[in-house]
């Protein structure tokens, strides 16, 4: 039997300092009650254990790792590369160029390994977060239901808008 409480989904980001945008897809996963781990591990600062992080996460059961990374963000390509564990890339914002930098470098994979990449920012991490929920909701019925009722709610919240207009 599946142990329950093992993660299926990691989430990994360069820095701290990128929790305020991972954070966004850390409460997807929560609202879904997927099984997760988050942590930091920066490519660059962390080399050995970017490594074994990506070398070990298929035995580990992670379904998807979501990667979050600014500037020259090599961590959501690194960890592609040494995992078929599908991989979601989270441009995260930067200091000097708002993160195109980072959307580049993570969604200009070369062919051969891909990284799917989301929108720079919260939108992007919790898009991930959402893709993760798809993934494992391919095996998961309850999973796919959870997701199905999630966009019935947006769709039913978007028809309620109105907008003030004046006589
Ligand atoms: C990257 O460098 C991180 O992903 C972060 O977005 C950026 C800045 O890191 P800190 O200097 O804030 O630790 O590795």
């Amino acid at each position: 039997m599946a142990d329950q409480n093992k993660p299926l989904v990691g989430v990994i980001m360069g820095s701290s300092s990128d929790w305020d945008v991972m954070q966004n897809a850390v409460a997807i996963l929560k609202q879904f009650n997927v099984p997760f781990e988050a942590q930091v591990i920066s490519a660059h600062r962390m080399p050995d254990e970017m490594y074994a992080y990506a070398r070990s996460a298929r035995a580990r059961g992670l379904r998807a790792i979501i990667a979050g990374a600014g500037g020259a963000a090599h961590l959501p390509g690194m960890v592609a590369a040494m995992t078929i564990v599908p991989v979601l890339g989270v441009p995260v914002p930067s200091k000097y160029l708002r993160g195109e930098d980072s959307l580049l470098s993570i969604v200009q994979m070369p062919k051969g390994v891909p990284v799917s990449t989301f929108a720079i920012g919260e939108a992007g991490a919790a898009n991930a977060a959402l893709t993760a929920v798809a993934i494992i909701a391919g095996t998961d019925d309850a999973m796919a239901e959870q997701l199905e009722a999630f966009r019935a709610t947006q769709t039913a919240a978007a028809k309620a808008m109105t907008l003030p207009l004046e006589n």
